[in-house]
């Protein structure tokens, strides 16, 4: 190859590179298999290991980290960068827009740029001549750490300016963070390793930036949304174009450097005025779960580029923006006391009475603290500082211990050595971290979680017998099984203390109704350890009958999807228990279910094909779906894996959908589904 030839392949493969790497990290719209990307790389790397001279400072091939660096150096930045001050409530949003129209001197109305608060770190991108040549820290705001060679590694950002119509020097602002489900794998590993992981992806990303060795960062799977403009000017040798390439509003702006190639946060918005920005601010905490990266808040911006001129800045902030912040996710409690509770299959679990505290939207008072390993693993004690986290809908978890605050009498949590409930010797099973009590349904506390599971809304679905009612039936004496349930009489029901005539006739119409169900819903309602809904849909479908389900053997019921060693001999057992066998005579007397219909693997053409159903399906809804796609024979799983064939996107589809596209699984709408049921 000629001199000529070398350096214009060298710069056809960046090019392409550089355009796959926009349409993978940017668009997320990929046009060529990863395959081809990789062989165009370890072209442009063999070329430029034999021709160094031809190696330019914005190659793609520099993305995979460069050498290790002994600290960072500093930068000064040309323009300061700023902090944002912050509002908590619809009170102080709207205290904010009076304090701008007062300085204003106008009641009129301004749009407002509206954008999710990423939980990352802000980073200031310098463009020269349109090719990438520094990143730094905020650090104090006026000086911050030159990063420059960990953010040369971050795949989303681009290492030359898209087109030719930029200013000279461009210095970008934006926040660098590590998508959920990077930070997860990242943690997966860590926790594989035997090493602790990052306590949450804006310390990962953190971690990773703060690498003096690049090559970490290569591998950590960062990410980049621009939101601002920094200093913006022309170069002694400049082409002329400078600030008044800027437009003048802010979401212009944001606009502005997406077309030169750097990534937006797909939810910024324009709102019309500032009557919009509670809307917004509830529909981004309503998404947060499901949005692919972090967030602590939103941000809001006066769009107008003069009116943010008129307003100015205090301090380190500027006027015209603020964060309006989410409920803080974790906060500071004491753990005040462990009450041990027992559930349906004997399992005793501490659970931490707390001092109440408000976290997340909501006032927790209680936290599962699942069992002794995990006791352990968070060195707790009656008295601790502990912080508790509650995110989203989940339940509320202690993440860990203020030990600095620990009183000198703290005091140790110690299991009991019987069940608290009925005082039956507890065990621990070989390898498992839970204590059992072994009172089995002798138990009061695992007899009224038997009744709660059989009557609940995915099981027997009882109307008008809630978790309450069933506790008052047990303490009464009325029932001790589920089939005493169905000898209740409304003169028994409605004798109960807080209970009507219309209550409890109710009641004895909602058991009444109940005594028709489904096969795979009685075999769930029997509370089977670890037979879900899934697994009881499974049974039924490959046995057919309960009789034969109740006959087989382990190596039988290990040929049923998704049953494996454990689950059958947990089957197996229920059945050997003579108090199991008698309730579930009485009940098999008193139920009906309709036969299963046998079909033909012709009639299965979804038969060995998994899917996984994820977001919200607005046309069909979950279930009707699920039913659908198992009447052909597919079948149905919680989670994604390897395994999976198919996922089924539907509207705000969360992290499944990530790991569906990183495992190149193949993902439909909730139409395409349609679609394929009816061909
Ligand atoms: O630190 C920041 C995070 C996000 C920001 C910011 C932002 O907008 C979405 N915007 C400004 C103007 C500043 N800091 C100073």
């Amino acid at each position: 190859m000629s001199e000529e030839n070398i350096i214009n392949r060298i710069a056809e493969i960046c090019q392409l590179i550089s355009h796959y790497n926009h349409q993978y990290y940017v668009l997320d719209e990929p046009t060529v298999p990863d395959v081809e990307y990789d062989r165009l790389m370890r072209e442009l790397t063999a070329l430029e290991t034999e021709y160094p001279q031809f190696k330019t400072l914005d190659s793609p091939s520099q993305k995979v980290g460069g050498e290790a660096l002994k600290a960072f150096s500093q930068v000064v930045h040309q323009l300061p960068m700023l902090s944002l001050d912050n509002v908590f409530s619809a009170q102080e949003w709207q205290a904010f827009v009076k304090r701008l129209k007062d300085r204003l001197k106008s009641s009129l109305d301004f749009a407002i740029c509206a954008e999710p608060k990423l939980d990352g770190l802000a980073v200031s991108l310098r463009y020269e001549n349109g090719v990438f040549v520094q990143a730094a820290t905020r650090g104090d705001g006026t000086v911050g750490e030159n990063i420059t060679e960990n953010v040369r590694t971050i795949k989303s950002i681009p290492l030359r300016l898209q087109g030719t119509n930029f200013p000279d020097v461009l210095e970008v602002r934006g926040e660098v963070f590590m998508p959920k489900s990077s930070f997860e794998a990242l943690n997966q590993q860590a926790i594989k390793k035997g090493e602790k992981g990052f306590a949450n992806p804006r310390n990962a990303a953190a971690g990773s930036l703060r690498q003096l060795d690049s090559k970490i960062t290569a591998k950590r799977n960062l990410a980049f949304y621009a939101y601002g403009i920094g200093f913006v000017g022309a170069s002694q040798d400049g082409n002329g174009i400078d600030e008044n390439w800027l437009a003048d509003s802010h979401y212009q702006r944001l606009c502005q450097i997406k077309s030169l190639g750097l990534p937006m946060c797909p939810e910024v918005k324009l709102l019309e005025n500032a009557t919009e920005v509670e809307a917004f601010y509830q529909d981004i905490l309503q998404q947060r779960e499901n949005l692919s990266y972090e967030i602590d808040g939103t941000v809001f911006k006066v769009d107008d580029i003069a009116l943010q001129q008129k307003l100015g800045f205090v301090a380190r902030a500027p006027r015209w923006a603020t964060a309006y912040k989410f409920p803080a996710q974790e906060e500071l409690t004491v753990l005040e006391a462990v009450d041990f509770q027992v559930g349906r299959t004997g399992a005793i679990t501490p659970v931490a009475r707390l001092k109440p505290i408000f976290v997340g939207g909501v006032t927790v008072s209680n936290a599962t603290l699942h069992n002794q390993d995990e006791i352990d693993r968070l060195g707790i004690k009656i008295k601790d500082t502990v912080i508790i986290r509650r995110a989203g809908d989940v339940i509320p978890q202690i993440v860990s211990v203020v030990v600095e605050r620990r009183p000198a009498d703290a005091e140790v949590i110690t299991f009991p050595s019987v069940c608290p409930v009925c005082e039956s010797a507890v065990m621990k099973a070989e390898g498992e971290a839970v204590l059992r009590c072994t009172g089995g349904l002798y138990c009061q506390a695992q007899r009224k979680e038997a009744i709660k599971h059989f009557a609940s809304r995915k099981a027997l679905d009882v109307d008008g017998l809630g978790d309450k009612l069933v506790e008052q039936l047990v303490d009464e004496g009325l029932i001790k099984t589920p089939a005493d349930l169905f000898k209740l009489t409304t003169l028994d029901v409605s004798t109960m203390a807080r209970m009507g005539a219309k209550s409890a006739d109710n009641l004895i119409k909602g058991l009444e109704s109940a005594k028709n169900t489904t096969l795979a819903k009685f075999v769930y309602a029997l509370g089977i350890r670890e037979v879900g809904e899934t697994t009881a849909s499974n049974l039924a479908q490959y046995f057919h009958t309960f009789s034969a389900i109740k006959s087989a053997n382990e190596e039988q019921l290990q040929q049923v999807p998704d049953v494996g060693v454990i689950v059958a001999k947990n089957i197996v057992n229920f059945f050997a228990q003579d108090h199991n066998v008698e309730v579930v005579e009485e009940l098999e007397a008193i139920m009906s279910w309709p036969d299963i219909e046998v079909k033909s693997d012709d009639e299965l053409p979804l038969k060995d094909q998994t899917f996984v159903l994820t977001g919200t399906l607005s046309k069909m809804g979950r279930n009707e779906a699920k039913a659908a796609l198992q009447a052909l024979g597919a079948k149905v799983s919680g989670s994604v894996s390897a395994k999976t064939h198919y996922l089924v996107a539907g509207e705000k589809a969360g992290s499944k959908l990530v790991k569906a596209q990183d495992l190149g699984i193949s993902v439909l709408t909730e139409d395409e589904m349609i679609a394929l049921l009816n061909s």
